[in-house]
């Protein structure tokens, strides 16, 4: 089945006792029991749901995986998967990712004995230099939030599939529609289902999909012993906004080349990250390992100026100012400020982030309003 019958159909029938064509928000807590554990598969609305068990399916088969699992946010979804590991493990993570996943990594989950290395992972010659036999997992994220770098997924799954170390990408940037990490040799694909998954900026959830049984099953474990569920009408929204993720991710694509291509040509402008520009220095990874480039552009203006940063910032009309992305509505980013705030600026400026970048989340409004707010905007 290709991905926008599935993206519609899979995993979803007709309500069982109604034929209703939408899958009900299964509101309860509990299940009635017919006696002393015989029931229908279900007990307890932690450990189960019928919303989410459909949602999980949903998520399993656009990402080509076997297992779904949902939490109540992105980094619920983290959390469950730094949990599979004991101290002294190590953790070798790219240094371009999203704070708050920094933040649980090196501030929370490192005081419990896990050992975190920040890395480029561009290159995959660096990875094999900073693996030692005590490394566990390799985490990634392409395109980078901000900087928009692209990771080779196969390259470096090669190095961690040799070694037995598990490989995780969040795919939160691409989304499914654009980019299935696990056919590309990752183990397990992370999602903040918040973004593109959800679409319509109303819903905070994470997800996990893999193809281990094992790893599936501790997951599941986890979800259930740490009890980081999303509820049902949350369920329910997301399920409905992956429906038309396909629609959305192709104008979210084409509107954020077209703005990457008018930011490139402003002479204000000093630097444009997207990986659908020619002159992004992995372009050709882009183009090979995704199907588009997807909705997020980062840039900077010339000279480097704060007030100047924040000024356009402010003067957006179309754009908000907020943190997210992924929504149909275009949001504008100050990740020294907001998203990446809790990474010490030494480390983001190692890593190319200045204070001065602007982040845009490109809507689906049309192409020629959010050029025009641009134009205003910079001046
Ligand atoms: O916000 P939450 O659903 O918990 O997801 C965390 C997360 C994980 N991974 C990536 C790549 C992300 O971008 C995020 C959340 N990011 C933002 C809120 C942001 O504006 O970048």
């Amino acid at each position: 089945m290709k991905f926008a019958t599935k993206a519609i159909h899979a995993g979803v029938e007709p309500d069982p006792t109604t034929g209703a064509i939408m899958t009900p928000i299964y509101q309860t807590s509990t299940y009635v029991q017919e006696s002393p554990g015989k029931h229908k598969g279900y007990e307890y609305a932690r450990t189960q749901n019928p919303t989410r068990t459909v949602l999980q399916n949903n998520l399993a088969a656009i990402e080509n995986g076997k297992h779904g699992i949902c939490y109540s946010s992105g980094l619920g979804a983290t959390d469950a998967i730094l949990k599979l590991f004991k101290p002294g493990d190590e953790i070798i993570a790219s240094s371009d990712l999203y704070g708050g996943t920094y933040r649980i990594m090196a501030k929370v989950f490192q005081d419990f004995g896990l050992k975190f290395k920040f890395i480029g992972l561009e290159d995959p010659a660096v990875l094999e230099a900073a693996l030692t036999p005590r490394t566990k997992m390799v985490w990634l994220e392409t395109p980078t939030n901000p900087m928009l770098r692209i990771v080779d997924i196969e390259a470096i799954a090669a190095i961690t599939r040799a070694r037995n170390i598990l490989l995780t990408v969040d795919n939160t940037f691409a989304s499914p529609y654009l980019q299935n990490p696990l056919d590309l040799g990752a183990d397990i694909v992370m999602h903040s289902v918040t973004k593109y998954l959800g679409g319509h900026s109303d819903t905070v959830m994470g997800a996990i999909v893999l193809n281990d049984d094992e790893i599936a099953r501790q997951l599941t474990f986890i979800q259930n012993a740490c009890g980081a569920v999303p509820g049902p009408q949350d369920c329910f929204l997301v399920l409905r906004g992956i429906k038309t993720l396909h629609l959305r991710m192709q104008r979210h694509s084409e509107n954020a080349l077209k703005i990457a291509r008018f930011l490139s040509e402003h002479p204000k402008v000093s630097q444009v990250n997207y990986p659908g520009l020619e002159t992004h220095p992995q372009h050709e990874l882009a183009r090979r390992q995704m199907r588009d480039f997807g909705g997020m552009v980062s840039f900077t203006l010339h000279g480097d100026s704060l007030p100047e940063a924040v000024k356009v910032m402010e003067s957006f009309q179309v754009f908000s100012l907020g943190e997210s992305l992924g929504g149909v509505e275009s949001l504008c980013t100050h990740p020294a400020s907001m998203t990446h705030a809790s990474i010490p600026k030494e480390e983001r400026e190692k890593n190319g982030l200045k204070d001065t970048l602007i982040r845009l989340s490109v809507g689906v409004e049309d192409a020629d309003d959010l050029i025009e707010d641009l134009r205003q905007a910079i001046g």
